[in-house]
């Protein structure tokens, strides 16, 4: 049987840990678990046959972490078919009589993509790809991508997975407490992410048991077409006298997971600290649940890695600038490949309050294919907001929705036959909501009723692609009413007509409207308004235009969009106080609060050259505490409250040391000073350095010198790096289960060797509990923890 028949009619019972159960057979810390598909595949089929027998219908193979980081190719195509060939003899010998899957399991690289990180996107696909291929070689049913805690992998994951195979696929994130991924995305972004992608299911795994893992549950339930699964870990792991435990016990496991499965969740299963013992008791609860068919939830929606803008309340403001139409200064920064001053542009609208980035840099001359995946790149790296890319260069277009890290808005198809087969299928494949424009190969219509039947058509032609029709957007039209005088009518009521009749969503790039004449802005904001009242979803408008904005506050006031009118008198109050404080008009806000704004922003040339220009006229000291740590503890306190994510704190960390490489060549040399020495490491045997990696680089940033020793550090090595550089800090950190013991060993050598050096702990499986267990003299559960605790020790004594 196909998987995908056996989804559309049944819940589905997948596995549970097997990480754990290894270091119960005997595994040792630093050993790798795949290779005990070669060594040890008895045992593996024994688990496996185990996870069958309690009633799972999908067993993953023991693949985690195989992949090319970690094992070279020849060694990496025996592990993949030995991890088949074991859970095909765990089918086998299953006495089960139910529907019985292979998943390939693929996890996280351990590595954080550029610009975070340095892993290559294009890279990523292809280390996720070759373990793809491998596993559809030796026959795998479907393929499970898992635990991952970052959006730009997942999606580099999944490409892989199209790209080499027809396979189904399950999706599973690691949420953290905060109910979002590591780098941002919450449940709703990573729903409309894949279910852009088009995967068969998505949900959540590990995380922090079956209680945490409900809400997040909810949450994808709400707003996913497509059927959800989850497998929470047993509890958070603790360490009692050496051996792991887990709290939450099978009996309570099976109580929550009943409560998932009558919410509608389609597919459950356990992950770290679950056994066939947990497995055995969810069987019934998954055969007696009638499985709640995956509604289509009608929900048009774009994401970029940390949000979603979703059509359907007020409409959504996506910002015109980055578009050379009619700017000199654009075309020129584009010729100098001044992407700075592009960046720049997103940055004030969004400050402006657009929900959404046009991006275009369409002139004669560039390659745009070349040019428009990198403005995307470097924009999706400094902004929240989705974008919306906008080219009629097909190439550009796939390049540009390849390397985005989002569910991007197309702009846009029409109805000429090659722009919807070109465009269809790259919205098929990588997902979007497409701006359909209502022309064709004989133009614009001049009649509603000719633009309505264009739009018909494009339906249909979608229809035919699998395009939902959620998923389309009808753009009528703004044509320059300076050269006919009643296109204006015609325009608002296609609009009505698309939006009220056919129940569509529809946009229009507003300002096209004015074109050729004065005061453009009058006209803009007037028609906006009364596009707006004809159920206008989205429009393509200048958000540094206050007629503009006040349009759309006062529409939202009207009819009643803005509860007590607070949105319209805060817009109005802001508008106020800038208009008491700006000296000249055209200086931007960003402009204008200079180098620590740059550095907020994530702005690395800027933040370079800013910060040269403050040290012609101000003592580099004063530029250190006046501007950069400002910045960075600003944004260091967005992280903490939870309004800014990882990405953020990273790219304003790199814009800060852009600053700092002018601070240190302006310093005379005995100013310089020697910063605090701290040293880094992942303990012996963990071969995960990801969140170390993170602490470091933020360390850093705030000035402090980092002898980093890297992944798998014996306690030893440590020690002596402490005595040669004199350092009074140590971060250790540890991300598996199995190496917290190696944590509590080199803490223990630390102190005994140097009673006057602190020792800090992190990590994925540290908790401030068991820091304290372990004699840790402080623990952060994230990098900038770590960065307040070396401030205090350091600066207040
Ligand atoms: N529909 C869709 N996409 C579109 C359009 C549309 N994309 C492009 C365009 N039309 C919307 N964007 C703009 C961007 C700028 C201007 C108009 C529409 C504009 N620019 C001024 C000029 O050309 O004079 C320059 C402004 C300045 O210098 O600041 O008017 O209709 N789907």
């Amino acid at each position: 049987m196909d998987f995908r028949e056996f989804l559309k009619e049944n819940n589905v019972l997948l596995d549970g840990g097997m990480g754990t159960l290894l270091q119960s057979a005997g595994m040792k810390p630093g050993e790798r678990p795949e290779r005990w598909c070669i060594t040890h595949g008895e045992e593996i089929t024994a688990i496996q046959k185990s996870y069958f027998d309690a009633g799972s219908n999908v067993v993953n193979t023991n693949t985690f972490g195989a992949n090319v980081l970690s094992f070279d190719e020849d060694e990496l195509d025996k592990i993949v078919c030995a991890a088949v060939a074991c859970a095909k003899r765990a089918r086998e010998l299953s006495t089960s009589q139910k529907p019985k899957f292979i998943s390939l399991d693929i996890g996280p690289t351990g590595r954080l993509l550029k610009p975070f990180g340095d892993l290559d996107f294009e890279e990523a696909v292809e280390i996720f790809a070759k373990t793809v291929r491998l596993g559809v070689k030796y026959g795998v049913d479907l393929v499970t991508v898992e635990t991952m805690n970052d959006s730009y992998e997942t999606k580099a994951a999944v490409l892989a997975v199209k790209e080499n195979s027809s396979l189904p696929i399950i999706v599973t994130n690691a949420y953290g407490a905060d109910g979002k991924l590591m780098t941002g995305a919450s449940p709703e972004v990573m729903a409309t992410l894949l279910e852009g992608l088009n995967v068969d299911m998505l949900g959540a795994n590990c995380s922090l048991g079956p209680k945490a893992l409900l809400p997040v549950a909810k949450r994808l339930l709400a707003v996913s077409g497509i059927p959800i699964a989850i497998k929470p870990n047993a509890g958070i792991p603790r360490e009692i006298d050496g051996a792991t435990v887990f709290d939450v016990s099978p009996e309570e496991f099976a109580s929550d997971i009943k409560e998932l499965l009558s919410l509608g969740v389609r597919a459950v299963g356990g992950c770290c600290g679950t056994t066939p013992e947990y497995i055995k008791l969810l069987d019934t609860l998954v055969t007696e649940t009638k499985p709640c068919p995956a509604i289509d939830k009608g929900r048009t929606a774009v994401c970029s890695y940390s949000g979603c803008a979703v059509l359907g309340g007020a409409p959504v403001l996506i910002g015109e600038r980055i578009n050379p139409t009619g700017k000199k200064r654009f075309k020129q920064a584009l010729v100098e490949d001044d992407l700075d001053y592009i960046l720049g542009e997103g940055v004030k609208q969004e400050e402006s309050g657009a929900h959404i980035l046009d991006v275009n840099v369409g002139i004669p001359d560039i390659d745009e294919a070349e040019m428009l995946p990198r403005v995307v790149r470097e924009l999706q790296a400094i902004t929240p907001l989705p974008l919306c890319i906008d080219t009629a260069d097909y190439s550009a277009m796939e390049r540009a929705l390849r390397v985005y890290n989002g569910k991007a808005v197309i702009n846009s198809v029409n109805g000429k036959a090659e722009s919807m087969q070109r465009i269809f299928p790259l919205a098929k494949k990588y997902g979007g909501v497409i701006i359909a424009l209502t022309l064709d190969e004989n133009g614009i219509p001049d009649t509603v009723e000719g633009r309505l039947e264009i739009a018909n058509r494009i339906l249909l032609e979608a229809k035919k692609h699998g395009i939902a029709k959620k998923d389309i957007v009808f753009d009528p039209l703004a044509m320059t009413v300076s050269a006919a005088q009643d296109s204006a009518s015609v325009t608002l009521r296609c609009i009505d007509k698309i939006r009220n009749s056919f129940g569509i969503h529809t946009s229009l790039g507003v300002s096209n409207i004015s074109f050729g004449l004065p005061n453009r802005e009058i006209i803009n904001s007037t028609f906006f308004a009364l596009a707006m009242e004809r159920g206008l979803s989205m429009a393509i408008m200048n958000p540094l235009s206050a007629s503009m904005m006040n349009a759309w506050y006062s529409y939202r006031a009207l009819k009643g969009l803005d509860e007590n009118f607070a949105d319209y008198i805060k817009s109005v109050k802001e508008q106020g106080t800038l208009a008491s404080t700006a000296k000249n008009n055209n200086e931007s806000k960003s402009e204008s609060v200079g180098l620590k704004g740059a550095i907020i922003k994530g702005l690395k040339e800027a933040s370079g050259s800013l910060c040269e220009e403050l040290l012609s006229t101000k003592a580099p000291i004063y530029v250190v505490n006046e501007e950069i740590v400002p910045a960075l503890d600003e944004v260091g306190r967005g992280y903490e409250s939870g309004r800014l994510f990882l990405p953020s704190l990273l790219m304003s960390a790199e814009a800060a040391s852009f600053a700092f490489e002018k601070i240190k060549a302006a310093m005379p040399k005995n100013e310089k000073g020697d910063m605090p020495k701290i040293v880094t490491a992942t303990v012996k045997g963990d071969i995960h350095d990801i969140g170390k990696n993170i602490v470091k680089l933020l360390l850093e940033n705030y000035g402090f010198e980092v002898i980093d020793l890297g992944k798998d550090v014996p306690p030893e090595l440590i020690a002596d790096t402490v005595a040669r550089e004199g350092a009074r800090l140590v971060c250790l950190s540890a991300l598996m289960t199995t190496t917290v013991p190696a944590m509590e060993e080199a803490v223990a050598l630390l102190h005994e060797r140097f009673p006057d050096c602190k020792v800090m702990a992190g990590g994925a499986v540290m908790t401030e509990e068991y820091s304290k267990k372990i004699k840790a003299d402080a623990y952060a559960k994230d990098a900038m923890e770590a960065v307040r605790y070396a401030q205090r020790l350091f600066f207040e004594g």
